[in-house]
């Protein structure tokens, strides 16, 4: 059975070309309600460790590079069918795959610099909103 939680990122170049608010907008129009969330900056060990799923891909450095070098905004987002939702809302991982109006066709720039995370699995939402957040920071 699906949950309703999922997590996500604003990731650094979101945050640097000033798409949080129309982010964050269209994730409350599209229903989500905010568990958890805030401006943060992942170390270079924090980003390994996210992506370690990721670490024998030929991307990986780059990867670990772009998700590190400015803040990004973490949240745990709420609704029902909540992981399966959430990629629909962003969109396929490469900008140039993505549907006309998913969060990525909009402001991703590629498929390395996508704008956005969402979790990919009940599980992995688990696990990725506890790496950031403590149970007191969720609401
Ligand atoms: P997802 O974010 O849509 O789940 P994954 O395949 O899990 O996509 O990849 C994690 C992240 O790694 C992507 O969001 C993107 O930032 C980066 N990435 C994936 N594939 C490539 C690639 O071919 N080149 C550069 N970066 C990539
Ligand atoms: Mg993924």
């Amino acid at each position: 059975m699906a949950t309703n939680r999922t997590f996500t990122m604003l990731k650094p170049d979101s945050v640097e070309k000033g798409h949080i608010g129309a982010i964050l907008e269209k994730i409350n129009a599209s229903g989500f309600r905010i568990v958890a969330m805030k401006l943060t900056q992942m170390t270079k060990q924090d980003a390994e460790a996210f992506y370690a799923i990721h670490n024998e891909r030929p991307f990986f450095g780059e990867l670990v590079e772009y998700m590190t070098r400015g803040p990004i905004v973490a949240a745990i987002l709420e609704k029902e069918n909540a992981v399966e939702d959430f990629r629909t809302l962003i969109g396929a991982t490469n900008p140039a795959d993505a549907a006309e109006g998913t969060i990525r066709k909009l402001y991703a720039a590629s498929i390395g610099e996508n704008a956005v995370h969402g979790s990919d699995s009940d599980e992995n939402a688990a696990i990725e909103g506890a790496f950031h957040f403590s149970g007191r920071e969720m609401f």
